[in-house]
Order: structure tokens, then sequence, then C-alpha cells
């Protein structure tokens, strides 16, 4: 497995190109400014890469998986012959190669001294950034110098339309219009008619005359230029790109064209400085220092880079999908991994933006609704995959991991229901964090009531028991599904149900009229409601008072006990050891669930508790091939239970999920919600952050290498710096804005 070749705090470099591996840098080196992503491909193209860039909201009907974001037209083409040979990393000798992703600012660079098949020896050097400060703006900057030679050099800057997902093609031509030194192409996709419009302007700077062409070629304008270079006179220039879709802009076109016309290149120096202005801005907000750990902070650095990259500042009708914007995985399609996992960090140090994901699900409302219509329930059931509209979009049958000609049923979209607890949740924390009195009093507040009405509808009374109880689901550990009563779900609806009141209460006494609008709008009688605490009473939640153990879910002591230890050496998931069906017959675990839930409600439960479940379930638990989500929650709960050095394994296996690929899956897009959870461990777990409604506090578990840990959070619209040393656990201090 290829690792980084060098650590440094702030870049991620890669000193040697192994064609193998590939697919897993590109999504490493994937670069974006949270309104598009491209991944870290050549400019020039390679066999068998991963091309893909994708934008919030560009979603297109496909087979299978319903929609998915559809990869964008090329704007990365870049194709240099150098004395009439075609660069290319597939033939001639590669003598140096070197790419750097600087996480201070996106900027993404190649050095390379290759030797042509014909002996030419040329230095190249690429660099790119998508600009923070101007979203619709990419740039690319390249020179080309021959060491021993000098002749023609044609650059070929090219806006590619042919592009597919996978082989499956989105995108229609609409229009395009190609000048010597400026083209643009429009393109549309076939069932969702989105436009994107892109523009392309290339500028070139060399000592000689430089001859230029523009191919008109229909969906593919080309730019060309010629000009001869020599050791002495090496050639360089830019590709500036603009990139609008018809989801910002009426009419993308026009403003991509009125940007090529005002363009004044050389762009770079200037675009540069605004980019790097806004990235120093988010560092100021986000960064976590760690101290006496290359590995850790590079990772966690990476992992803060990833999420900023793809949280969208502009639009609240989006939300980060849950491998970002950075692979095809999972197709763009949101989980409750952006809530749980990722949007912590957000609410923390970039409550704005926390507010536009949140808002997302408030857009996507109506697809809630149908779903629990559908299904017969009442109120809002958030889908378990979510895409532009909120209906549910998760994949019923899949190609099995196995065996591709056989089929598997996935089940997540009509039994994992604990997501619509798990945005209330979110929504909830944020407004604790920020006392976003407005976003709860207009958005959110709608958002808790009809999801808890679902709740309520959802709940069946088992009269034998005289309880209510939920069957027929499936808890964040997916290796076992259709469980009756998962705790999970119970405790979280039933704070849920109890949250739902407390907001009603919030709204009667703070906004009387908001109460009355909602309370009609919604139907919410003095019936319903009293019915909502009936089930709040009654709701079996689990908790064994001898043992203080948590049952998963009913009859899971009683299946068969299964004990990672005793499964090694292994180097595959319990799911492909035992099958499916053998899995979910165990004990074995995909990834937190007790623990999740304890987590998630602290206030809840003893230190007893906590300590006897995480003493039953960490060994039951696949943290190495099971699901990424889970070695962060692990390491919090292992801090939680004072051991940290334990709490450390977890996290780096979290830390390490992308950088080291360590599913070997990376190249299907970065793992959001692990990155998410790395900046949670840190905070949550060896920080030891705790919040409730009165304030916060810390209580630090450091690994006995780290020798400082230090970073900001905002409460309630006041910075708190905190700084932990090993000497002086949790010095805290609120920094002026
Ligand atoms: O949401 C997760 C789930 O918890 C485990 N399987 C993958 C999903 C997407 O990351």
């Amino acid at each position: 497995m290829e690792t980084p070749t060098s650590r440094s705090l702030w870049h991620i470099e890669q000193s040697h190109f192994d064609p193998q591996n590939q697919r897993h840098w590109e999504t490493v080196f994937t670069i974006g400014n949270g309104v598009f992503c491209a991944r870290g491909v050549f400019e020039e193209g390679y066999r068998g890469e991963e091309r893909a860039a994708f934008m919030h909201g560009l979603f297109d009907d496909v087979p299978i998986h319903f929609t998915e974001l559809v990869n964008l037209p090329d704007a990365l083409e870049l194709e240099l012959f150098l004395a009439g040979e075609r660069f290319s990393l597939e033939q001639g000798t590669l003598l140096e190669f070197h790419r750097r992703l600087d996480l201070r600012t996106g900027l993404l660079e190649r050095r390379i001294r290759w030797r042509s098949p014909q002996g030419r020896t040329t230095r190249l050097h690429f660099q790119r950034f998508i600009s923070l400060a101007d979203p619709h703006l990419m740039l690319i900057r390249f020179s080309i110098h021959p060491l021993d030679y000098q002749g023609q050099v044609e650059i070929r800057a090219g806006l590619n339309g042919e592009t597919d997902n996978l082989q499956f093609k989105h995108w229609e031509w609409q229009d395009q219009a190609t000048s010597p030194a400026q083209a643009r192409l429009t393109c549309i996709t076939r069932k969702t008619h989105l436009t994107v419009a892109l523009g392309t302007y290339l500028h070139i700077e060399s000592q000689a005359d430089v001859e230029r062409e523009g191919w008109d070629v229909r969906n593919h304008p080309v730019l060309v230029a010629r000009t001869q270079v020599s050791p002495e006179q090496p050639v360089s220039g830019e590709k500036i790109v603009y990139l609008y879709s018809n989801r910002e802009t009426a009419n993308p076109a026009q403003i991509v064209q009125a940007r090529l016309t005002q363009t004044n290149a050389p762009l770079w120096d200037k675009a540069w400085l605004a980019h790097a202005i806004a990235w120093q801005r988010e560092w100021e907000a986000c960064d976590v220092i760690i101290e006496g750990d290359e590995e850790a902070q590079q990772a966690v650095r990476f992992s803060i880079f990833h999420l900023l990259i793809a949280a969208p500042r502009q639009d609240e009708r989006v939300s980060i999908g849950a491998k970002t914007l950075s692979g095809y995985g999972y197709r763009g399609h949101v989980f409750w991994d952006t809530e749980i996992f990722m949007l912590p960090l957000f609410t923390y140090t970039r409550p704005e933006i926390a507010r536009n994901l949140l808002s997302y699900r408030w857009h996507t409302l109506e697809g809630a609704r149908r779903k629990a219509r559908r299904n017969g329930y009442k109120g809002a059931q958030y889908p378990w995959e979510s895409a532009a509209t909120g209906d549910e979009v998760t994949p019923t049958w899949v190609p099995h991991f196995a065996d591709p000609t056989q089929l598997i049923r996935i089940w997540t979209g009509d039994i994992e229901i604990h997501i619509s607890a798990d945005i209330a949740y979110a929504i909830r924390q944020y407004w604790q964090a920020t006392g976003d009195d407005t976003f709860m009093r207009e958005r959110g507040a709608e958002i808790i009531l009809d999801t808890a009405r679902f709740w309520a509808s959802r709940a069946e009374w088992n009269p034998d028991l005289e309880r209510f109880e939920y069957t027929d689901v499936i808890g964040p550990d997916e290796y076992h599904d259709h469980v009756d009563n998962n705790a999970y779900t119970n405790y979280l609806a039933r704070w849920h149900l109890n949250t739902a009141l407390e907001i009603l209460e919030w709204l009667k006494s703070h906004f009387p009229e908001t109460y009355a609008d909602l309370a009609q709008r919604l139907e919410l009688t003095p019936e319903e409601l009293a019915y909502w605490q009936k089930v709040i009473a009654h709701l079996y939640c689990p908790l064994d008072a001898q043992t203080g153990l948590i049952e998963q879910f009913e009859g899971y002591f009683q299946r068969k006990d299964v004990l990672m230890a005793d499964l090694e050496p292994r180097n595959v998931s319990v799911q492909v050891l035992f099958g499916i069906e053998g899995a979910n017959q165990t004990q074995a675990i995909k990834q937190p669930d007790v623990l999740m839930l304890l987590y998630l409600l602290p206030d809840q439960f003893s230190t007893e508790v906590v300590k006897a479940n995480y003493d039953y379930y960490t060994p039951r638990t696949d943290h190495t091939f099971g699901s990424s989500l889970g070695p962060s929650i692990q390491a919090i709960m292992a801090c939680r239970v004072g051991r940290p050095q334990e709490a450390y394994e977890h996290f780096m296996r979290a830390a390490r999920a992308d950088l080291e690929n360590v599913r070997g899956n990376a190249e299907d897009g970065i793992h959001g919600a692990s990155a998410g959870g790395v900046w949670q461990a840190v905070v949550f777990g060896f920080a030891g952050l705790q919040v409730s409604d009165s304030g916060w506090s810390l209580k630090p578990t450091l690994p006995s290498h780290w020798k400082r840990v230090a970073f900001k959070f905002m409460w309630r619209g006041q910075p708190i710096y905190v700084e932990a040393t090993p000497q002086n656990p949790s010095q805290t201090h609120e920094v002026s804005p």
C-alpha cells in the first residue's frame, strides 16, 4: 500500500507514480471550493484514471441508484506536444515525479522531468487551484522547459462534454462558441435538464511568436497555441476556466461569456491572492494543532481540508454526500454521515455552513413527507439516502460484492429509520452551540416536529408487554437487519419526541405566533401531543439494571458470540467471512451502535453503564474491516472510559482511512464521515469537550506522546481557544472575534 512519501504538517506529497494506485491518489488530491471539486487526475490523462469532477446539486436520473451527481464536462484537459511528441506518462521515461497538495491553500502541483520516446528531456510544472474567493473559477498554470532540444510546442486546452459516469452518459450538447483564445461549451442533463456552462481562456507566455487556433469540434472545443521553445526560452501559460450552472443563474452561458470577455490575463497572481486570503480565514476558524505526532497532525488537517472543500458556503439547497465531491461512491447521496459525523466540525467552527447543511433538510422536507405518506405514517420520514428532492434514493437491489452476477436486496432505504432522529439531533446540537433562535424558529422546529410526528405514528403498541416498540428496523450496525427494538433507534426516538415537546414549549413562550402558525399548519392537536407523551412514557428503551448492559436489539445476546480476536488473522470483513446471513446470526457488529447511543446522549447514562457496554461491545466490533464510520466513535468512547492509548489506535485507523487507503476503496471518494469523526475524536475525545445547555467543559485525555492539542471552537457566537498539554490539561480562553 502506497503511503504519503514524506510527512509534512501542511502538505500531502507523492514522489513516486504508481499507475496501480493512481485512483487512490486522485481522491487524495481532489481540490475544490464547496461549489465544485475535481479529482486529482493528470491534465493530459492516463489510462485507467477516474477522471471526474462534481458540482453540488447537479443530479440526473440513473438506473439502480435513481439519481446521481453528474460528472462534469472535463475542464482540466491540457495536452502538450513537445517537438511533435505527445507528452504522456504512459510512454517515454519518467525521470522525476513529485506531486504535492498544500492543505493551507488547496494548491495542487506536479513537477516532472520526462524523457520522450525519442530521447528529448523536458521539465514540466503544473499547478492548479479552484478558487475559494471566486467560486466559479479554476486556474491551471503550467511551464514547459526543454532541457536538451529546441522546437515547437503545441498546447491544446479543451472543454470536453463527452464525459460519463462510469460509462453512463448524462450530458447532451447544447451550445458552444470557439475563437482562437477562448471557448465556451454548454451541456444539459438528459432527464433533469440542468445546464452547465464552461468557458476557457488560454494565456501563453513565450518569447517567440504564438500562433493560435480554436478547433470548434462539437461538444469538445479546443484552444490550440503553438510556439517555439528551447532550453533558454521555456514557455509557460494559464488555462483559465469558468463554470456556472443554471442552479445559480438563469443563463449560465451568458455569464461565462461575459467573464471570458472581461478576462484580463494573466490572472493567476491576482486570483491567487484572494483565494489564499479566503483559505487563511478558513484555517483560522478550523485548524486543529497536534504537537508531538506529525502523522496525526497531517491527517487531521487532511480531514478538515476535505470537508472544507465540499462544504456549501453559498447554497442551502445542497448537502455533502457520504463521499464528499471526490468520487462516484454512493453517487453523491447524503446519509446520516453528514449530520452526525461531518456537521459538528461546521457547527462548532463555521456555523454558517452548518446552517446551510441543515437548511438542505428543510428544503427537502416535502420529500420526507412523501416518504412517510407512502409508508403509511404521519409527518416526515427522512430518506436513508437523499439527493435533490428528499425522496428516498437508496437502491433496492445492487450487485453482490463477491459475485456481481447476483443481486443483493438493500433494506436500509426501507427500514434504517434512525436518520430522522439523527437530523433532529444535529439541529438541536446546532441550536445549543450557536443560540441561533431564528433558524430554530423558522426551520428547525418544523423539521423536529414533523419528524417527531413520524416517530409517534411509527411506534407500535405491544399489548402483551404493554409498551411501544419499533420492530423490523436496522440500527447503525448494518450487519444486522430486520431487528426489533434497536436500542439506538428507540432511545433516539424517545429523545426526539421529548425534544419536540421542549421546542413546542419554547416556541409557545418565546414566539407564540410561530407556535400558533406551526401548530395550525402541521395540524398538531392536544390529543396528538398527549399521544407523544404516551409514547415517550412507554417506549421500550432497554437497560439491564444489574449488568448495566444495553442489548443492541431484542435477541442480540442470544446470537452466536464472536470475538474479533478469535478471527485473526483476516483481511476481509466479518460479512465477507461469514456471508451476509451468517454475520447476521452472530454478535459481530459492523460499527458502534450502543456505543454510538452512549456517545450522543451522555446525560442519560452513568459512567458504569458506559464502561460495561464499552467492554462488552468493543471486542465484538469489526474495527478493521467494518464501517469506516466506526473507529472515530470508538476512539471517543475509549477516551470516555479513560483509555487514551486504545483510543489512539482507533483514532489512527480513522485518520488513515483515505491517506493510506486502509479499506482499499478510497478510489470511490473520501470517507466524509470518517473525516468528520477524526475532528470529533480530537475535540470530543482527546480534548474531552463536553457541552450542555448550560455551557461547556473540558476533560482532556491525551495519548502519552502528544505534547499539545489546540483548537478554536465557537460557543454562542464567541470564539473559545482551547489548549491542552499533559502538564496543563485544559487551558482555555475566550478570544476576541
Ligand atoms: O451511512 C453509512 C452507514 O452507517 C454504513 N454504511 C455506509 C453508509 C454511508 O457511508
